[in-house]
């Protein structure tokens, strides 16, 4: 499975991309299992509706970890980033949305600041993966909302304010939001966004639980370079500068 050219500089225009079919059948209905246990083991409340979060560590072994690497979801994302490499990351998020929720969000954050890691560092990463495990095609079903092009608009503002202003706004920065879309994919689309891109959890007016794993991944050596990779989009993105630069 192969990125183009057209996909890296989609992903520069708007700050994700959605890749289809990443995942097989087969892949899907055990993930669908791994999650069926999570909420056996640990129900959501009685009555819960919106969303649901499990963070379960990822080690050697762990079929989550198995769902990114075994098939194509890792060496997809890592083609943005090429010849850099990413991380294994240490954690999933297992992120149901839970009807009926009539939730419009009006504006949309960035990940990492609330909390932040234990030694105090805003937990920033390259990008966001998402692995759909159930269908969104419509609007409203639990779809993640994004405001495509605010990744540009973060930028402008931590070559101004610095990297301090991730902390002093809360992961809310002070930046126009324009039109908010909603991510629209199948079970076993795999999602991918800038850290830098603002997004916001949807509503779910549909008759499904809406679920989809995420990861945070992180390129080698994210941690020492973090401060400059707010206020400079691409540094980590050999692909896709290279993408830009063949325009
Ligand atoms: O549930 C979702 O799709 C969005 C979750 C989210 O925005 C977050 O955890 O930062």
């Amino acid at each position: 499975m192969i990125l183009t050219d057209a996909n890296k500089r989609e992903f520069a225009e708007r700050g994700y991309i959605v890749v289809r079919s990443v995942l097989s059948r087969g892949e899907i209905d055990a993930a669908m299992r791994v999650v069926d246990d999570l909420i056996a083991a640990t129900p959501p409340p009685d009555g819960h509706c919106g969303h649901h979060f499990y963070w379960p560590a990822l080690s050697p072994g762990h079929p989550l970890l198995g769902l990114l690497l075994d098939g194509a979801a890792f060496d997809v994302a890592e083609q943005l980033i090429r010849p850099g490499r990413l991380t294994m990351p240490r954690q999933a998020q297992v992120a149901l949305n839970i009807p009926p929720y009539p939730h419009r969000p009006g504006r949309g954050h960035i990940d990492g600041v609330t909390p932040t890691e234990d030694d105090g560092r805003p937990g920033t990463f390259t990008m966001l993966a998402g692995l759909m495990l159930t269908d969104q095609t419509v609007e409203n079903a639990g779809n993640l909302w994004v405001w495509p092009g605010t990744h540009r608009a973060q930028e402008v503002l931590f070559r101004e304010r610095g990297s301090e202003a991730l902390r002093t706004s809360r992961g809310l920065p002070d930046i126009p939001h324009g039109a908010s879309e909603q991510v629209i994919g199948r079970a076993g689309d795999l999602l991918l966004a800038h850290y830098m891109l603002s997004h916001n959890i949807g509503g779910n007016t549909s008759p499904n639980v809406r679920r989809v794993i995420y990861y945070r991944l992180q390129r080698e050596g994210h941690r020492e370079r973090w401060h400059d990779c707010l206020g400079d989009l691409w540094l980590e993105y050999d692909a896709v500068r290279a993408a830009l630069g063949a325009a």
